[in-house]
């Protein structure tokens, strides 16, 4: 069935895919126009596969039935989707490859909340598993700014709690278990009888999936097959508004978590994962672990675990990511690669080969296994650290930062802030960068300015326009960028960094650690005296 239809204003993906207020995917048209885009901007949907699922948030449902029936009435071949509609966002990626599928259409809004008054999200992935490119995402976007007409089947609901296969059209559902090759793949790269023995001998571990898409992944891998105590993942059924929680992994929504681990009676190891699994909080008994330093960590270790074991070809990193895995690698010998915000930018990295670890102060971490980043895979290494060096998380974050020098880092985040408001920060500094190199500012020599441009290696493509940096003489450093995931209004993110070389200093409280780069920060930007805000709303 052809419907006539009309363009929508502002379908424009941000760092990972399009994300609206639920409501307006709910809208007349609006999912319908947006998967009709990609279909035409990816040369149309003809003889293809796809792999479909969400992370189970309001509305995951029935924009699965419309998918299905879109696809089904643009050509596809056959659709693989997760059972009830849910698959994490790694898993997805995992689908994809091992499938040889042409693409997949993931559905979550990732770590924002969900439910009717929440957010709700879609996006694309290529073949290869991983995020459509920045040209792809163009793409989609100029065309749902011409778009006439889309393709919907006029079938019945198809029976996606049912593993099996069934028709739509001449099209075939495969409906999957969306646990079972993600868990298979995981055994292959991590010593499961080591790390089942150490929980076999007392090894206490607390996650938390926040209600989302990971619930059912942690239960079959910790509790069932490395034998974690049952009761070991908590907040493990995903539930279309979470539960009212807010599904990012961090000390500020993961609160319950971080108290816990702080307490006298805490367990050994606390991890938490955001709405579609690609994210991880880790924190230690009495340590919490900042997503930079995990990064640098797993890079540091990732030989003990069997799927590791030849040595990493290369690690890269989000620019806002602090450089203490870049001083890992090079104590390696192994190349770092620093690209902009967004798990896009790695993907010819890894497909090239030129990179094996890949990681974001945004709570991301991932490897080659699959083209996203991988939450609950990021926690299984670090079990699998555990297990082989049998030291305690701050055992084992203490004698890196000994050997390697601490990188402090925090993130402060301005959020819901007027979108022009915002500009003018951004706008403000980007206008003084040039004259910045050379002055002082909080008795710190500011040795470079600019607005990080990233071009990539393997096909040439530059990005502009990736974050405002200012470098100080003695390697402290701020980034400035706009959040591309946010739906409402503009969210400033200041990124802060110092290197403490040691021996000594390695164990300060890290806001202190920081003060003068937050000092120097409000003195270059001014956010606080132009938003009128006292400080970040979430610091991390
Ligand atoms: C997404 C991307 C990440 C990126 C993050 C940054 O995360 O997948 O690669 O680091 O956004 O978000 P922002 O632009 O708000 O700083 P996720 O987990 O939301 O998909």
């Amino acid at each position: 069935m052809r419907v006539r239809t009309r363009p929508i204003e502002g379908q424009k993906p941000g760092t990972s895919g399009l994300r609206k207020k639920t409501k307006v995917f709910m809208s007349e048209s609006y999912l319908e126009n947006f998967v009709q885009s990609v279909f035409d901007a990816t040369g149309g949907a003809e003889g293809r596969t796809y792999v479909l699922g969400g992370d189970g948030r309001c509305f995951n449902d029935r924009a699965v039935q419309v998918i299905l029936k879109m696809a089904a009435a643009n050509g596809a071949r056959a659709v693989i989707v997760g059972q009830g509609g849910l698959l994490s966002t790694p898993a997805a990626s995992h689908l994809i490859r091992l499938n040889r599928a042409d693409g997949g259409i993931i559905l979550s809004a990732s770590h924002n909340p969900g439910g009717l008054e929440g957010d709700f999200g879609i996006k694309f992935n290529t073949a290869s598993g991983g995020p459509a490119s920045e040209a792809l995402t163009e793409a989609i976007f100029a065309r749902t700014k011409t778009i006439e007409a889309y393709l919907i089947a006029d079938e019945p609901d198809v029976e996606i709690d049912r593993i099996g296969r069934q028709q739509i059209g001449g099209m075939e559902i495969s409906v999957v278990d969306p646990v079972a090759d993600y868990a298979v793949l995981m055994e292959g790269l991590f010593d499961f009888p080591k790390i089942r023995a150490m929980f076999a001998g007392g090894f206490r571990m607390r996650f938390d999936a926040m209600c989302a898409v990971t619930g059912p992944y942690a239960r079959e891998i910790l509790e069932n097959r490395l034998g974690a105590a049952p009761g070991t993942v908590v907040n493990g059924t995903p539930l279309p508004d979470f539960g009212g929680m807010h599904p990012d992994p961090n000390p500020t929504w993961a609160h319950d978590l971080m108290d816990r681990m702080f307490a006298d009676d805490a367990p050994d190891f606390g991890a938490a994962s955001d709405g579609d699994g690609d994210r991880n909080m880790v924190v230690g008994s009495g340590i919490y672990v900042a997503p930079s330093d995990s990064l640098a960590v797993l890079v540091a270790n990732a030989h003990l675990a069997p799927g590791y074991r030849a040595g990493l070809k290369g690690v890269a990193r989000s620019m806002p990511t602090s450089a203490a895995a870049d001083r890992v690698a090079a104590a390696l010998g192994i190349a770092a690669h620093e690209t902009p915000t967004g798990w896009k930018f790695f993907g010819n990295l890894l497909d090239a080969g030129r990179v094996t670890l890949c990681g974001e102060e945004s709570f991301g971490a991932g490897s080659d296994h699959v083209r996203e980043k991988d939450g609950l895979w990021a926690v299984l290494l670090w079990l699998n650290i555990l297990a082989e060096r049998r030291e305690s998380v701050k055992e084992i974050m203490e004698s890196h930062w000994r050997r390697f020098g601490r990188n402090y880092y925090s993130r402060h985040d301005y959020e819901a802030l007027p979108a022009e408001v915002a500009a003018g920060v951004m706008d403000g500094l980007r206008a003084r960068l040039a004259g910045l190199p050379g002055c002082v500012v909080e008795g710190m020599t500011i040795a470079s300015a600019d607005d990080f441009a990233y071009a990539d290696p393997v096909d040439g493509s530059v990005s502009r326009g990736q974050g405002l940096r200012v470098v100080f003489a003695d390697g402290s450093r701020l980034v400035l960028r706009l959040s591309g995931t946010g739906t409402e209004g503009a969210t400033i993110r200041l990124y802060l960094e110092r290197y403490v070389a040691g021996p000594g200093g390695l164990d300060a409280e890290v806001q202190e650690a920081l003060a003068p780069v937050i000092r120097a920060a409000e003195t270059l930007a001014g956010i606080r005296t132009q938003t009128g805000r006292a400080g970040p709303d979430v610091v991390t």
